[in-house]
């Protein structure tokens, strides 16, 4: 059974990491979508890079939840036909046992070099970086897509959605495009599509099957039901 998977700041809301919903959006005081951009980048690197620093050093005060356990029980079994998507950043799904986790929207333990796009894994803070190792700029920046930038992985992405069997949604609000119109997208290509979240998502009427509650009740719950269907 060919299945893609897609999770957002839900699935990790009870390990602890802050949703965007959380706060009403805000850090700091400032408007999420005003930090997670190239332009505020350009015009305040300082701010943007403690806005970073401070979740890249939170993930250390943070675990997997049984949910991200469900899931890699999940790739166990399934291997290639299991397409694990996140919009996370955060390190939760490969801590959880997820290794080929596809992260759309970037990661908070990488940087990108601004000038020679090298990535490299990184730890501790990214304010007063040293130059990027390849080329020698001084252009390092979180490896994470921002409000404007193109998502990774979408060709990928798309292909699966076009051949998925399933399509499960966790813990997102179906707000941020274009992964809020995935279910619309694996739907016209018949999947069946199952969302699990806490409450009913904006996106929830694209869905054949809604349930609502915590994803640690929720997923490992699917998990098994989806498990048994295949070895059924
Ligand atoms: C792009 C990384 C072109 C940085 C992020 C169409 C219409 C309108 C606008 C647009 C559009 N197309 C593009 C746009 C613009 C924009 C966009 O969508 N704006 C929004 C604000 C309207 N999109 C872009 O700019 C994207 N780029 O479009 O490029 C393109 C398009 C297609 C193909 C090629 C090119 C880039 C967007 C990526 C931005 N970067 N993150 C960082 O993390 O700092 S987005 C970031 O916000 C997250 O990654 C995530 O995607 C989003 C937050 O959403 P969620 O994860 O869903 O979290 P949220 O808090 O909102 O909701 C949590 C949910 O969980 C809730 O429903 C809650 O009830 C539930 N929950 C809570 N606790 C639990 C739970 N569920 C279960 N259990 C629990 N315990």
């Amino acid at each position: 059974m060919r299945v893609v998977v897609l999770t957002g700041a839900g699935i990790s809301a009870e390990s602890g990491v802050p949703t965007f919903r959380d706060a009403d959006g805000l850090w700091e005081g400032h408007r999420v979508t005003d930090v997670a951009t190239p332009e505020a980048f350009v015009a305040d690197p300082e701010t943007v890079h403690r806005f970073y620093d401070a979740r890249r050093a939170a993930l250390d005060t943070v675990e997997p939840n049984p949910a991200h356990r469900a899931l890699a029980e999940l790739g166990e079994a399934l291997g290639d036909d299991l397409l694990l998507v996140t919009q996370n950043i955060d390190d939760l799904h490969e801590r959880g046992g997820s290794p080929d986790v596809l992260h759309m929207h970037g990661r908070l333990r990488s940087a990108l070099c601004a000038a020679c796009d090298a990535r490299t894994p990184w730890e501790g803070p990214m304010l007063d970086a040293p130059p990027c190792a390849g080329c020698g700029e001084a252009a390092l920046r979180p490896d994470v897509v921002w409000f404007g930038e193109v998502p990774l992985g979408m060709d990928r992405i798309v292909e699966a959605l076009e051949s998925a069997e399933v399509f499960c949604c966790i813990g997102t609000s179906g707000a941020v495009y274009p992964a809020a119109g995935f279910v619309q997208h694996a739907a016209a290509y018949g999947a069946r599509t199952v969302e699990l979240n806490l409450v009913p998502s904006e996106g929830t009427a694209y869905f054949a099957d809604s349930r609502h509650g915590p994803a640690s009740a929720l997923v490992p719950a699917w998990v098994a039901e989806t498990l048994a269907e295949v070895r059924a």
